[in-house]
Parts: structure tokens; sequence; C-alpha cells
């Protein structure tokens, strides 16, 4: 089977969406770091969208900052991927080609740097997961201990993190006297410009005190929302692209119709007009965030927990068990919504409404391992801001706390039939560890995971009924499995 390439688009069948602009015309104003498949699937669509309406300098050149695996793929295929949107039951594919080039840090550092320092990029994405800020979760602020950002404190020209390489570029445009690019944020963490924002800040005060200083004084970190659901693509993937295009594509992704981008607007050198495309240019990003955060991210870490350990390999088989379909609703409703701050003109029942039919698309074969993964640095924001806010009128919410027992439970790494769990966390030795002491003491467990302050802080493990409530749902989860106490929830 042939190559999807430049040379090969002609030889598509029509229902192949393809880029219809010019390619070779387009200027690159945009890099990327963390070329995965979310960013390919949500800030690559829209803005290739954008510029088939209004022409602009917005190709895209993404960064690996892990290894030359996509780029691979990609290059030899000019860079052009596949974006398989999968209804339930109707898939349609569109061929992308806003993704000009793909550098890779461990292979050419300097050659990343010189690509953001560049004149031309005047805005910076970044998608490289939460743990890729390098920040300690409960308080958002620069983790100094971080290997990562040891190595580019002693290698400030060669830096292996996404934090290290923008304060590197960031540098360079300083010293050019150049204005600086935005650097836009689009992972799930609270406020995520915020959050870039203290830990550039705080490796910058590490580096050169007058570096921080012009940052602080030139530098835009706008807030962005990001939504789309894009499960990491498998072979089988790989093979039902094929047969669409007549083409091999390598490097394709596939996710779900829906996407949503809420962006503040505060851009120092232009951006693309993305509200052609559907984004929402606000001057608040925060009540969007919040909502999402907690209510999609929030109910799909405890679909993922809860599920994992009920034996469903998928969040869509998951939400196929009557039982757990109304747990999470009946969470959404009375547990989540009442601390959530609801975007003006937002209707919540109707969002709400398409979250249950997004998580239950069968079309979406999106795993409970998956999202699993990285528990440490996704609990804060999708579990602990709600919890608090209940705890604060003296109430603890029963159904997230047994998302979050759910949650140690799993990360023990032994499941409901005594298998092995491959548990995928920055802190799972830590989380290993606490497991083996407590043997089969549900009670040290949760203790010994309670204290892990870079997820809980130092004060809500202190908040009697939230330990309670947690420890109970723990105790319930050992003793009857997962499955059985969701069922126990339905009243
Ligand atoms: C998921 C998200 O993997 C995860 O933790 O909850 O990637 C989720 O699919 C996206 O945020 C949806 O926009």
């Amino acid at each position: 089977m042939k190559r999807l390439s430049e040379k090969t688009l002609s030889e598509l069948p029509k229902s192949v969406a393809v880029p219809r602009y010019d390619r070779s015309k387009t200027d690159v104003g945009i890099v990327h770091l963390g070329i995965g498949a979310f960013h390919r699937s949500h800030q690559a669509t829209y803005t290739e969208d954008t510029i088939t309406q209004e022409p602009g300098p917005w190709a895209i050149c993404g960064i690996d900052l892990l290894g030359p695996d996509i780029r691979d793929k990609m290059k030899a295929q000019d860079f052009l991927y596949t974006y398989l949107e999968q209804g339930p039951t109707e898939h349609k594919p569109r061929v992308v080609g806003i993704i000009r080039d793909v550098l890779v840090g461990p292979e050419d550092p300097k050659a990343v740097i010189d690509r953001m320092a560049h004149p031309g990029t005047k805005i910076v994405t970044i998608t490289v997961t939460e743990k890729g800020y390098c920040h300690d979760p409960a308080t958002g602020l620069l983790n100094q201990s971080h290997p990562g950002i040891q190595h580019d404190l002693q290698n400030p020209a060669s830096p292996k993190t996404a934090i290290g390489t923008l304060v590197a570029a960031l540098d360079r445009r300083r010293q050019a006297k150049a204005t600086p690019f935005t650097v836009l944020s689009c992972d799930n963490l609270p406020s995520n410009g915020k959050t870039v924002e203290k830990v550039v800040k705080g490796y910058a005060a590490l580096r050169d005190k007058d570096l921080l200083k012009w940052i602080e004084d030139t530098v835009a970190f706008p807030c962005t929302m990001v939504d789309r659901i894009v499960p990491a693509t498998t072979q089988k993937d790989v093979e039902a692209v094929a047969a669409k295009l007549g083409l091999s594509d390598e490097a394709p992704v596939v996710g779900e119709p829906f996407r949503q981008w809420a962006i503040e607007d505060r851009f120092t050198q232009g951006r693309p007009h993305w509200e052609i495309a559907g984004a929402e240019l606000v001057s608040d990003v925060e009540p969007y965030e919040e909502m999402k955060l907690r209510l999609l991210n929030g109910s799909h870490s405890t679909l993922a927990y809860l599920g994992y350990l009920a034996g469903y390999q998928y969040i869509d088989e998951t939400m196929a068990s009557p039982a757990f379909k109304t747990f999470i609703r009946r969470m959404m409703d009375e547990e989540t919504t009442p601390a959530v701050d609801v975007p003006k003109g937002v209707n919540i029942t109707a969002y709400k409404d398409e979250l249950i039919a997004r998580f239950s698309n069968p079309s979406v074969k999106h795993r409970t391992w998956q999202i699993a993964m990285d528990g440490s640095q996704k609990l804060p924001q999708r579990f602990l801001n709600t919890v608090r806010h209940h705890l604060a009128a003296g109430q603890a919410p029963r159904r997230l706390c047994l998302g979050i027992s759910g949650w140690m439970r799993y990360v023990t790494g032994i499941d409901e039939k005594g298998q092995k769990i491959d548990v995928r966390d920055p802190l799972a030795d830590r989380f290993k560890a606490i497991a083996q002491k407590a043997g089969s003491n549900v009670d040290s467990l949760a203790d010994g995971l309670l204290g892990v302050r870079e997820i809980f802080g130092d004060e809500l493990p202190k908040v009697e009924p939230f330990r309670r409530t947690v420890k109970d749902g723990l105790e319930l989860l050992y003793r009857v499995g997962a499955q059985k106490a969701v069922e126990r929830f339905q009243s």
C-alpha cells in the first residue's frame, strides 16, 4: 500500500477531507511543545480550519521533547496525518496539513531553541501533560528538586524539560531585544496559564534575576480550556484509517467529533482568528476550566479507577453498566455541579447530558488504564477542590470520596483478582512502598496515602469527615469490590 504524502494526496477518495490552502506558502508562526495525539486533534485542527478561511502565517512546528518516533513517522509523509472523527455510527477521516516540521529535543536542543527564538514564532503552545510542568500539584509551585529541572539548571543551553526549554528560548529573545512569544498552555491544569507562569518564573528566578524581571514585564501567559476526547492510537486504528484512505498513514489520530476551546484573549504578537473555527475568545477562562476539569475530568478519573477495578477495559463499557451510569450522573448533579461556578450562557444540564453521551460513545475506545495514569498530578484539580467546597459546609461528598478510595485501591498495584496493575505515575514507587508497609491494613493504607502532601497538602488530611468517608469507601471496595460498591450508591 502506498504511503500518505503530498504526492499521493490526489489519490485519496473524495470522502476524505484534505487541506484546502497552499501549504508551501504558509509560514510557521506557532511552535508547539508536545506533539502527541491531543494537540494534533485539537489546536492543529482549529488552526487549520482558521487559516483555510483566513490565510495567515500560522503553520505549526512541533517539538518532541521525548524522542524521534512521531517525527520519523510524520516526516515520511510530509508531516501530513489523518484525524479520524469517530461518531457513534459515522467515522469521518480528514487529512491535516498544518504541521510543517517536527524537531526532536534530545537530538538537537539548539535547533529547538533557535526555532522558538526565531522572530517568526509568535506563539508557543504547550501540551506536555500535567507532569510536564515539573510542579508540586498541591501548591502549583516549581518542584526545585525535580531531576529534569536540576539538569536544566546545570545545562541551560541543552534543556530537557518544557520549562527549561521555554526559558532558554525566552532568554534568547530577550538578548536579541525582541518581543517575546506568547506562552499558551493547553493542558488540563487549574488556571493553566497561571500555573505555567508560576513555574517559568520560579525557574527563571533560579537562573538570572534580570531574565526574571524581563519575563515579568513582557511575557503573556493566557489561560485556556481545551476539550476533545482522544485515546492513544492503536494498531487497529492505523488499520482502520488505511482502509478508509486506501493509503497507509503511520501517524493517525482517532477521537470524538466534539471539540471545545476557550481562550483568554491576551496575545503580545497577534494570533490566528480561531473564533472563525468556533473557539471562544473570552476575558476570563477560569469558569470554563473549572467546569470542565471538575465535571468532565473528575468524572473521567472516577470512571477510570472504579471502572478498572470492576474489570472494565474502556470508558464506554463502564458507562454501559447502569449502576455506573447512574452513579456518575448523580455525582455530577449532587456533588460536582453545586461546587461549580457555571460560565454565563452555559446550560449546565445540556452540558452534562452531552458528557454522558460522549463517555458512552461506543466508537471511542478510551482505556480506563490510560486515564488512570498520573493520578498524583490529576487528583487536586479533578477531585480535591470540589471536595474542599463541600467540606467547608461540613459535608464529605460520598461519591467523589469513593473515587478517591478507588484511586487508593488502584495505586496499590494489585487488582480485585490479585493480578498486577501497571501503575504509571511519577510517584508510583512511593505508593508501592506505602502499600507494602500497610499490608492488609486498610486503615494504614489510607493514612499512608493521605500523607502524600504533594497531592493532599497539609490541611485536607486532617479533616475528619474527609478521612472517615475515604476510609469507609476503601474498606467497602476491599469488602465487596468496585461493581457492588457502586451498586450500593444507587439510592
Ligand atoms: C482524560 C483527558 O486522560 C485523561 O486524564 O481525562 O485526557 C480527557 O480525555 C480530555 O481532557 C478531554 O478533553
